[in-house]
């Protein structure tokens, strides 16, 4: 069974990352799962100085999936490369994506330049253009085409194969996958959360110590196949990465066909660390009930006639 795959051009030996945010900047998750088989690791966004958050409580659960007001808590790039970096290395990781935010173009530069001295096992930037929880949501990059193209051409500096993590709380994000490709990303990961929140009824106030959040889970699965789906029609030469909602194998093989190379598992994580290895299990045993002999041959599936 051959499982690997090919994001722009960069090849994993599988389909299965986690998604950003859901395993830490590190190892946090290596005792329920071996990193180094994942197709890819990637990190929690880093901004380039260290970033404390927003304040509690900072998750909660909802009745399919939960909602998160984390705010982009972080060591910062050179704080990640000394000690995360480090022991993911230590773990034989050799696949690591880094996430990357910023508040305007030059704080994603700069972000994006201080990961040009990283090691080679940092294969890709992820630069995160949709996070829900940066200035309440009020703005972001992922809306805007020009923006978000203005980001990606500034981070180009880290010498790395970019990736444009994109929102799903838009109907521009074709347009936007169209214009950070011409701005330089090899592909786009399809979607970050909802934008959402939680009233408590007896304090009458949010939930969430950040007031809103991002809306993940199997409650957002069916929007990221249809934005994935949709983007694949739209830019059928762009690699695209499917997160929102898997919890098993099914969930996984359905962003496949609908047009992504690879996926990435959330929110799974929270309540099954060890969701990654099974999944990787789960595909594979799904190509071969299926005689798939290789899983490349699934993408945009669903598209064909
Ligand atoms: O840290 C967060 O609050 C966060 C981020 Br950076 C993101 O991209 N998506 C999300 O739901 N939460």
């Amino acid at each position: 069974m051959d499982l690997r795959v090919r994001v722009g051009t960069i090849e994993l030996p599988n389909p299965v990352m986690v998604a950003s945010g859901t395993a830490g900047h590190s190892t946090e998750l290596s005792g329920y799962v071996d990193l180094a088989r994942l197709g890819a690791f990637v990190v929690k966004s880093l901004h380039v100085d260290p970033w404390a958050g927003n304040p509690g409580p900072r998750v909660h659960p909802l009745s399919a999936g939960m909602i998160n007001s984390v705010g982009l808590q972080g060591p910062g790039v050179a704080g990640w490369l000394g000690d995360g970096c480090r022991r993911l290395l230590d773990a034989g990781v050799e696949r690591i994506v880094v996430s990357i935010w910023g508040r305007t173009v030059a704080e994603y530069a700069a972000a994006a330049a201080a990961l040009a001295a990283a090691p080679p096992e940092v294969i890709a930037v992820e630069v995160n253009l949709s996070c829900p929880n940066l200035d309440g949501g009020r703005h972001l990059f992922a809306h805007d085409e020009a923006q978000s193209a203005d980001v990606i051409a500034a981070c180009s500096v880290a010498g790395r194969p970019l990736w444009a993590k994109l929102s799903p709380n838009t109907d521009r994000t074709a347009a936007v996958a169209g214009a950070v490709r011409e701005a330089g990303a090899e592909a786009v990961t399809l979607t970050n959360t909802l934008l959402g929140m939680v009233i408590d009824t007896e304090t009458r106030r949010p939930v969430l110590g950040g007031g809103g959040g991002g809306v993940s889970g199997p409650a957002m699965h069916a929007v990221a196949v249809r934005q994935v789906y949709d983007c694949a029609i739209a830019h059928p030469d762009l690699a695209l990465v499917g997160v929102g909602g898997i919890a098993s194998t099914r969930d996984a093989i359905e962003f496949l066909l609908a047009g992504a190379s690879a996926c990435q598992i959330g929110t799974a994580n929270f309540a099954d660390p060890s969701t990654c290895a099974r999944l990787i299990d789960g595909v594979e045993a799904w190509c071969r009930a299926h005689d798939i002999t290789a899983i490349g041959e699934l993408t945009g599936g669903a598209h064909e006639r």
